[in-house]
């Protein structure tokens, strides 16, 4: 019998006297090693929060208090303290438990999350609400220092230290964020970091012991000195100059010096920084010595932890195409905002330093550098995610669309994305590029098509978006750019001749159609391509043949590809019968992305049984009949059942 056999709630743990801490820390490790090893997941960042879960559960009350974790992704250890042990290995898969904090999941998850850089701001919120409904409860936003680097968190600070409510940001600062972290406050923390306090870990921890609960009048003369240093309000720390009480730093795997810091905070009015140091992966060799490739984890043997790769990507496809277009091209840059490895930068990163950029978790400065450099005469890719792009709207249209700069959007992850869920579907980019003048958006079927729009996009010019889903991809055959095929920007590809019925596909739908189609005569196959601009002139001629056009996608269906297309049917007049096949106005959840498809109704199996029932005339007229018994139950959890390949599973 383990200590964390008997917490089944914080409740249990809370109960525990303080010298049994270490023993839950170190059992709830196991425990998420032995979760990751079966299910994946988000491993390194949630065993380097361990202690830190520890020392905020045995104080404080999440059912009441709001824990508010930034990203979400570091809170297996919380989930487990939470009543949700027994349903761990569940996570990420369909059904089961959401790998971020989800709020219709627990009350203990105070916010439902998945990006970066909220977890300040909400909790400012929540704050305020407090104070405004004559709470008293605690708000205890807890940040990574990957995620400090976004504006919204530096803003919300900024926001904090002027109104001043009384709240805690705990940030978990372990140098990484999903690569190594950036950015000059990166810098500013490393030097806080070598004060003497951390220096002298061992000798701190003794001290710690022996003074925890004592209050600071009872310390002895060392300890008052280095708690000065602690409660420093020295004017070159960046968190106090912002209005907070700056306090720090502490080894966050020292879970008494944690729940003593964290105790006499709450203690004090106003609002509190407590820097705390972890190490990624902290206790699993493996992933301590490499906690990018642990960040996220696929199922591993927990004996001989190996990661297992993936295979060729979509993004790996990218990597390569960027390398060449900038080894024939100089004014070509590629911007990521964090994600070197997930959008398949790597090796671009190493062949050209120099024109490769992180600017850390802040898709706004991504867009709008890259709007800076091609106003100055540069040819920048900004490679982002489709979900991540959603925080740079705002400077896709102001900074890029209206200026018709030549930037050209290397958008992956689109579509469903599988283990992430709901907070990382890649299915609204379409909807709010294509309403944007200037910017056109393409979609390849291929890596080969791929790399002849990304060519092509950079030739042209102008605001380009293209666009790929995650997961695997075949390999183009190597061939210098001048070799890769020409593509015509804005033509759709007949793939099927058919008469009565045209099955319009764009991406990974095109293969759906083709398999939907089979060799039935009566139905056609166009690869669209384009969504902007659409092949006006080929769907005005499927249109005037009478035949039934039948859009498909892997996107929202409000503002997405067969709403482009029946835009251009209304406007050119053309009463044609259209079948829109995508994602209704729902949110879908974590999930297969491959069996979700065939729930929504534009898998291959879904999608041949709909032409059937379109060509047979047996579909229910009038009926609204998209993606019918799919989707989230108030839980935020899927419906359908495990089919999940090992892939889609894969964290971010
Ligand atoms: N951009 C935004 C807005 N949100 C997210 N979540 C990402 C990108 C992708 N992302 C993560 S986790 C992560 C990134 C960049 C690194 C966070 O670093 P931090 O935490 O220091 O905050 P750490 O991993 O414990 O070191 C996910 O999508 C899960
Ligand atoms: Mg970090």
């Amino acid at each position: 019998m383990t200590p964390l056999d008997d917490i089944h709630d914080p409740a249990d743990l809370k109960r525990l006297p303080r010298s049994e801490l270490p023993r839950v820390a170190d059992e709830l490790r196991a425990e998420i090693v032995r979760v990751c090893s079966r299910a994946g997941g988000h491993l390194a960042s949630s065993l380097g929060a361990v202690e830190l879960t520890v020392a905020l559960h045995w104080l404080f009350d999440s059912a009441r208090d709001r824990f508010v974790w930034d990203v979400g992704h570091q809170t297996y250890g919380h989930k487990i303290l939470t009543g949700r042990r027994d349903a761990m290995p569940t996570i990420r898969t369909p059904g089961g438990l959401a790998g971020f904090t989800t709020s219709s999941e627990s009350v203990h998850d105070a916010l439902t999350v998945g990006h970066a850089s909220t977890s300040v701001a909400a909790a400012f919120g929540m704050a305020l609400a407090r104070d405004a409904r004559g709470q008293d409860h605690r708000v205890i936003a807890v940040i990574g220092d990957g995620a400090l680097t976004g504006g919204m968190a530096l803003a919300a600070l900024n926001q904090i230290g002027h109104v001043k409510p009384k709240m805690t940001v705990v940030l978990n600062d372990n140098e990484m964020s999903i690569s190594e972290n950036v950015g000059a406050l990166n810098h500013t923390m490393r030097q806080l970091q070598v004060k003497p306090w951390v220096q002298d870990a061992e000798a701190r921890s003794k001290r710690t012991l022996e003074g925890v609960y004592a209050p600071l009048a009872e310390l002895g003369s060392r300890a008052k000195s280095a708690a000065r240093r602690f409660f420093d309000p020295a004017s070159d720390n960046p968190f106090h100059a912002m209005g907070l009480r700056y306090v720090g730093p502490v080894d966050g795997h020292d879970v008494h010096a944690l729940a003593y810091y964290l105790e006499h905070i709450d203690r004090l009015d106003g609002p509190t920084m407590l820097h705390v140091v972890t190490r990624k992966g902290k206790g699993l060799e493996v992933a301590e010595a490499d906690p990018i490739t642990w960040h996220g984890a696929s199922a591993f043997d927990p004996d001989r932890p190996v990661h297992v790769g993936k295979g060729y990507a979509w993004s790996d496809a990218f990597g390569d195409a960027a390398i060449q277009l900038a080894d024939a091209d100089d004014r070509v840059w590629v911007l990521t905002p964090a994600m070197r490895e997930g959008s398949g930068l790597v090796a671009y990163s190493k062949r050209h330093p120099d024109r490769y950029l992180d600017v850390g978790i802040a898709e706004d400065v991504a867009v709008t550098t890259a709007a800076g450099m091609a106003l100055q005469g540069l040819k920048p890719i900004v490679a982002i995610y489709s979900t991540f792009l959603q925080r740079g709207f705002d400077q896709v249209v102001h900074d890029v669309s209206i200026e018709n700069l030549d930037v050209t959007f290397a958008i992956d992850r689109a579509g469903l994305v599988g283990g992430d869920g709901a907070t990382h579907q890649g299915v609204y980019d379409l909807a709010f590029l294509r309403a944007l003048p200037n910017l056109s958006v393409a979609m390849p079927r291929d890596a080969r098509q791929m790399r002849a729009m990304l060519r092509e996009a950079q030739r042209l010019g102008g605001p380009k978006a293209v666009r790929w889903p995650r997961g695997s991809v075949d390999v183009a055959p190597e061939a210098p750019v001048d070799a890769w095929d020409a593509i015509e920007w804005g033509r759709a590809e007949v793939l099927k001749e058919g008469s009565e019925l045209w099955l319009l596909g764009l991406g990974p739908t095109v293969g759906y159609a083709l398999e939907a189609a089979g060799d039935d005569p009566r139905v056609g196959v166009v690869d669209a391509r384009f969504v902007k601009p659409l092949d006006a002139a080929l769907i005005t001629r499927l249109a005037r043949s009478g035949a039934r056009l039948v859009t498909v996608e892997d996107h929202a269906l409000p503002g997405g590809f067969g709403s482009a297309v029946a835009e251009l049917l209304a406007d050119r007049g053309l009463a044609v019968p259209l079948t829109r096949l995508g994602i209704a106005d729902r949110i879908v959840p974590h999930g297969d992305p491959k069996a979700q498809h065939e729930e929504l109704g534009y898998g291959p199996r879904a999608l041949a049984r709909r032409v059937r029932e379109l060509l047979d005339g047996t579909e229910p007229s009038g009926a609204d009949r998209t993606n019918v018994g799919v989707g989230a139950s108030r839980s935020g959890v899927a419906t359908h059942a495990a089919t999940s390949g090992a892939d889609d599973r894969t964290p971010n």
